[in-house]
C-alpha cells in the first residue's frame, strides 16, 4: 500500500464497520468459538471458525470497504493471556491477516484495490497505572504486529487507544519490527475519547496530538469508538483543522444504551451517512470506517458517500508544543515566555534534594504542583545526586509526575538510561535536557534516537569541544552545527530543537565574563533571525548566582525582559520570584541593565551587588 496522504487526495478511504456485531448476528455456539471456556475470544474464531471471520470481511467487502479490518483486536499475548492463549499470539495473528488478506484478494479490482488494516487493541493493560511495564507491553505489541506483518497485512491499525503509553509502546515495537523486517507499513493511530471529553486518562485531544504529532511512522491519526458521531464532532473538527497528518474517524453507531447488560446501539445508516459527510465535505476527514454497532449498511452509505468526491482541503493551525498526559502546552506564549519552573531540581533546591534523599515521593510531588500554582508552564525536573541509584530515583517520580503533574515536564540529566526510564514512563510529550557538542557527537548519537523513539523535543546548549561558547558569533555557529547534524543526520526537525546560549553569572564580578549577559542575548536574536522555527530557552538564574537574593531577582528579571526581546521562547526561572520590569525601582532596573549590558560604571554595581 502506497502513502495515505496520496491515496485519499481524490477521496476518503472507507474502512469496514463493526466486528463484534456482526459476529453477534451469526448466532455462534460455544463450540463454534472452539469450547465454553473460550466464548467471546473473537481471535480464536480464527482457528475455530474461519468461515465466521470470511464472512465478516466478504459482508463489508461486498458493502464497498477499502480497507478491511483483521480479526486480531485482542491477539496480543496480553489479551489471550485471558484465555490461557498467550502463546498464539504470533500465530493467530498471522492468521488473522492471511484470512483477511485472502478475501482482500478476493474482491480487488485495477479500480478498487482493496486492503488489509492489521488490527491492534489497547489491550487490557493500562500502563500510565502500573497495570504493565513499558518493555512488556513492547514485546507484546512487537509479536502481535509480527504476526500481522508476516500473513499480509498492509497497513497496521492502532485504534481505541486509552493511554496515550500503549500507542507508544505498540509504535515502538512497530519501529523494531519496520528496522528487523526492512520494511514499513503507513501505521494509523486511532484514540478514544469517552463521553466526558478526554481520553480514559484524563487525556486532551490537544494532548494527544501533541504526544504523537513527532512520530513520523505515523501516517494518519484520529478518532475512534466510544461515542457516536455527534458527539465526537468537537475533537473531530480540532483534529482537521490541527493536525499536520491525514485524519481518521470512526464512531460508533450512537452513543450505547444498556440494555440488560447488552449494548443496543441506535444510530442508522442515514445519520451515519450525514455526519460523515459533514466531517468529510466541510472539515477534511479523508479516512472514514464504522465502530462498535456499525454494520455492511452503515459501510455501504460510507462506501457512497466516498463515491462523491473529495475530502474538503484543509488549512492547518499547527503549534510546536510539549504536554502532559493531561494538556498541551505550546513552546511559544503570547506574552513570551514559556515559564519553566527550576525547583524540582536536585541541583537547584536544597528542600527538593532534601526530599529526594528521604524518598518523600510524595512531597516531590507537591513540589510540582506548587510550582504550577505559581505560575510555571512545564516543569524542569532532575533528580541527579552523587551516589544515588539516578534510574531507579527518576522511576519513583516520574511515574507518580506522569499522572499527578498537568504540566510538561522538562527532562534534566545528564545520563542516558535516566532519560529513557523518564521517557517511557511519560505518556505526554517531554523535553530533554539537554544535548551539546562537548564530546563531539556522542551524546547527540545516543540522546537524538531517544527523542525520537519516544517523540521528544530537545534542549541544545551552546557547548562544543573547546567548552561553553562565549561569543554570540561562537553561540550561533555550534547551533548551527547542531541544527545540521541533528535535521541531516538524526531525523530531528528545526521546530524539536531548543536551543540555549547560556550565560555565566555575572555576579563573580569576574573580568573574562564581563560581556557574558550581552553575548547570550544577541545569540539568541541571531538564532531566532536564521532559523525562526527553533526555540531558545535560558536558565535565568544562572546570570545571578553568587549575588543576595535581592539583587538576583532584580538582575535575572531585568536579563530575562532583555532576552525576550531579543526573541526568547523559554524560560527556566523561579516562578514566584520573577518580577515584571514596571515592579523594579527606576535604579535597580537601571543597574542590572548596565551591568547585563556590561556598560557599568564601576562604584555603582556594588549597590546592587
Ligand atoms: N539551562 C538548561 N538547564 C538548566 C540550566 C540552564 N538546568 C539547571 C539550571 N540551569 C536551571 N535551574 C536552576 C535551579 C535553581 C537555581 C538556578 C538554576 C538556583 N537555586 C538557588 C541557589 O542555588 O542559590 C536556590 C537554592 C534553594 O532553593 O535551595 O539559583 O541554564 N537548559
Amino acid at each position: 500500500m502506497t502513502d495515505l496522504q496520496k491515496l485519499t487526495i481524490e477521496r476518503p478511504l472507507v474502512f469496514d464497520g463493526a466486528t463484534g456485531t456482526n459476529l453477534q448476528s451469526q448466532n455462534l455456539t460455544p463450540e463454534d468459538f472452539g469450547g465454553e471456556h473460550l466464548a467471546g475470544c473473537n481471535e480464536y474464531l480464527i482457528r475455530s471458525k474461519p468461515s465466521a471471520v470470511e464472512r465478516v470481511h466478504a459482508d463489508y467487502l461486498m458493502a464497498g470497504a477499502d480497507i478491511i479490518e483483521t480479526d486480531t483486536f485482542g491477539s496480543s499475548s496480553i489479551v489471550l493471556a485471558e484465555y490461557g492463549l498467550e502463546s498464539l499470539a504470533y500465530d493467530l495473528s498471522k492468521e488473522g491477516a492471511a484470512i483477511a488478506k485472502k478475501m482482500a484478494r478476493e474482491f480487488s479490482t485495477k479500480e478498487k484495490p482493496r486492503y488489509v488494516a492489521g488490527s491492534i487493541g489497547p489491550t487490557t493493560k493500562l500502563p500510565s497505572l502500573g497495570h504493565i511495564s513499558f518493555d512488556a507491553m513492547r514485546d507484546s505489541y512487537f509479536q502481535q504486529m509480527a504476526g500481522l506483518l508476516d500473513g499480509g497485512a498492509d497497513l497496521f491499525i492502532i485504534e481505541t487507544c486509552q493511554d496515550l503509553l500503549q500507542i507508544k509502546a505498540a509504535l515502538a515495537a512497530a519501529q523494531d519490527l519496520f528496522r528487523d523486517e526492512r520494511t514499513r507499513l503507513p501505521v494509523i493511530t486511532s484514540v478514544t475519547i469517552e463521553t466526558m471529553g478526554t481520553m480514559l486518562m484524563g487525556t486532551e485531544i490537544a494532548a494527544a496530538l501533541t504526544a504523537l504529532e513527532p512520530f513520523d511512522i505515523i501516517s494518519a491519526i484520529g478518532l475512534n469508538c466510544a461515542t457516536g458521531p455527534k458527539e465526537m464532532e468537537e475533537n473531530v473538527r480540532y483534529l482537521t483543522q490541527t493536525s499536520p497528518l491525514p485524519v481518521f474517524c470512526m464512531p460508533n453507531a450512537g452513543l450505547p444504551e444498556n440494555i440488560g447488560g447488552v449494548a443496543h446501539y441506535h444510530l442508522t445508516p442515514d445519520e451515519l451517512e450525514r455526519y460523515m459527510t459533514h466531517f468529510v465535505q466541510d472539515l477534511g476527514v479523508s479516512i472514514i470506517g464504522g465502530c462498535c454497532g456499525t454494520t455492511n449498511e452503515h459501510i455501504a452509505r460510507l462506501s457512497d458517500l466516498a463515491g462523491r468526491g473529495r475530502p474538503a482541503p484543509r488549512a492547518i493551525d499547527w503549534t510546536p508544543s510539549a504536554a502532559s498526559i493531561y494538556s498541551s502546552v505550546p513552546m511559544h506564549v503570547e506574552p513570551a515566555p514559556v515559564i519553566i519552573g527550576e525547583r524540582c531540581n536536585t541541583n537547584g533546591s536544597k528542600k527538593f534534594r532534601e526530599l529526594l534523599l528521604q524518598e518523600d515521593w510524595d512531597s516531590c510531588v507537591s513540589m510540582a504542583k506548587e510550582q504550577i500554582k505559581e505560575g510555571a508552564h512545564m516543569l524542569d525536573l532532575c533528580v541527579a545526586y552523587v551516589g544515588r541509584d539516578e534510574v531507579r530515583d527518576m522511576h519513583e517520580v516520574i511515574t507518580r509526575m506522569n499522572t499527578s503533574v498537568t504540566v510538561p515536564l522538562v527532562i534534566d540529566s545528564t545520563e542516558y538510561p535516566v532519560i529513557e526510564e523518564a521517557l517511557k514512563h511519560y505518556a505526554g510529550r517531554a523535553i530533554v535536557n539537554s544535548i551539546n557538542l562537548e564530546d563531539g557527537e556522542e551524546r547527540m548519537a545516543h540522546v537524538l534516537p531517544l527523542c525520537k523513539k519516544y517523540g521528544a523535543a530537545v534542549i541544545a546548549l551552546t557547548i562544543d569541544e573547546d567548552g561553553m561558547a562565549k561569543t554570540r558569533e561562537k553561540k550561533f555557529e555550534v547551533a548551527e552545527r547542531i541544527i545540521e547534524l541533528s535535521v541531516g543526520k538524526y531525523g530531528m526537525r528545526e521546530e524539536d530543537l531548543i536551543f540555549d546560549t547560556l550565560t555565566f553569572t555575572l555576579g563573580s564580578g569576574d573580568e573574562e565574563f564581563r560581556k557574558a549577559g550581552i553575548e547570550t542575548v544577541e545569540a539568541i536574536r541571531l538564532i531566532k533571525t536564521a532559523h525562526p522555527r527553533t526555540k531558545t530557552i535560558l536558565g535565568v538564574s544562572n546570570i545571578s548566582f553568587g549575588l543576595n537574593p535581592h539583587s538576583r531577582h532584580v538582575l535575572n528579571s531585568v536579563f530575562l525582559h532583555f532576552a525576550i526581546e531579543a526573541g526568547l521562547d523559554m524560560a527556566i526561572v523561579h516562578a514566584s520570584k520573577i518580577m515584571p520590569l514596571a515592579k523594579i525601582d527606576d535604579r535597580g532596573r537601571e543597574l542590572a541593565k548596565q551591568i547585563v549590558f556590561d556598560e557599568r560604571v564601576f562604584e555603582e554595581v556594588a549597590v546592587v551587588a
